[in-house]
């Protein structure tokens, strides 16, 4: 037994979250499945908060009880999250008040043309949101060769794009993202930045290669012009919040509306989470909160069934998790999120028995 051996972990005890995510004091070594945080908040456009995710869904973590009827326990195998990369929460300090100071300009005047020295650190922050995805890519790339699944936590929902680009090269795009969202966040660029959270889907398909297929669902704040993209883009199914609703209003069965976005996916699917694709009471602090969207409930059948599906998940994110800012005791937001962090990750390992 070396030392760094997982103890023994007995599920009926509450824990605390010094003892790991969910209390399960497993190891990196001898975990299965690896949580990559990534506290990040450099382009958020409206709240501020998302940057406190990954701390926000571990502190609120120990609280689950991890038992579920219809699976098996996939935690015994291994749950770890990473420590937080201090490289990373370095960079989102320094460049945070930087692009706010693009954004208050851009908001007055339209343009940088009266600030030429916002254009510089406009470019600098596209470079220090590339030198994230880098780090990310990296990261992904060892986890990969020490033969760990892996999955993330943002951060704002740029966050994720170094992971898509490592399984892009890894599958060679064989594989189609669902995305659960509020938003489209197909915009070219948003407020002058590349890699805005509002641009993340627009990046991921002018990837190389590409994902083969994105799905986008409880989708119902956009722009006529991320729609027309969407719209012009064969690769790109969107399942409107609106459209979903006024079928399940008319008698439609929600099994049948899952059954037909799943139908629109192929073998292997990487699941883009942004937790404002759920309603705003299950998420109130969330940077971009829509009213709308998916019970979570609905969330759980619609990943349960793309499983049974006999799909295959072969990675995820969960993105846009903000705590409380005014109320440090209230978990909420936390709570939640740890909910769908596990529920992800239960059925992502679950799913590792699919072909793919
Ligand atoms: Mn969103």
């Amino acid at each position: 037994m070396t030392e760094s051996t997982t103890p023994a972990f007995d599920p009926a005890l509450t824990g605390s979250a010094d003892d790991g995510i969910f209390a399960i004091p497993t190891t990196l070594e001898d975990a299965r499945l690896v949580f990559i945080p990534v506290p990040w908040e450099v382009t958020t456009s409206y709240g501020n908060g998302a940057s406190q995710g990954p701390q926000a869904i571990l502190q609120a973590s120990p609280q689950l009880d991890l038992y579920q009827r219809d699976l098996p326990n996939h935690y015994e195998k291994g749950f770890h999250l990473l420590p937080f990369s201090p490289d990373i929460i370095h960079i989102n300090n320094l460049a945070k008040p930087l692009a706010k100071a693009v954004q208050e300009e851009l908001e007055s005047r339209g343009s940088l043309n009266a600030r030429p020295d916002l254009v510089g650190v406009r470019d600098g922050i596209n470079d220090a949101s590339h030198q994230l995805n880098s780090l990310v890519y990296e990261q992904c790339r060892v986890l990969d060769e020490q033969g760990k699944l892996f999955a993330l936590i943002g951060g704002d929902h740029s966050s994720p794009l170094g992971q898509i680009h490592y399984l892009c090269d890894k599958y060679q795009g064989d594989f189609g993202v669902l995305h659960i969202d509020a938003h489209l966040d197909l915009r070219d660029a948003y407020q002058g930045f590349a890699f805005s959270h509002a641009s993340i889907m627009r990046n991921v398909m002018a990837l190389e290669p590409a994902p083969a297929r994105l799905v986008q669902v409880a989708i119902r704040d956009f722009s006529e012009e991320e729609c027309a993209f969407a719209a012009g883009d064969a690769r790109i199914a969107v399942f409107y919040d609106e459209d979903i609703k006024e079928q399940l209003y008319g008698g439609t069965p929600f099994a049948a509306l899952v059954a037909e976005i799943i139908a629109a996916l192929p073998a292997n699917v990487y699941v883009s989470f942004d937790i404002d694709g759920l309603k705003p009471n299950l998420c109130p602090h969330t940077g971009t909160p829509v009213a709308g969207g998916l019970e979570f409930e609905q969330a759980r059948f619609l990943i349960k069934a793309l499983v049974q599906s006999g799909r295959r998940i072969i990675g995820f994110d969960l993105c846009e998790v903000c705590p409380n800012p005014l109320d440090g005791g209230d978990e909420w937001d936390g709570n939640v999120g740890a909910r769908i962090l596990f529920l992800l990750a239960s059925w992502m390992m679950e799913s590792q028995q699919n072909p793919g």
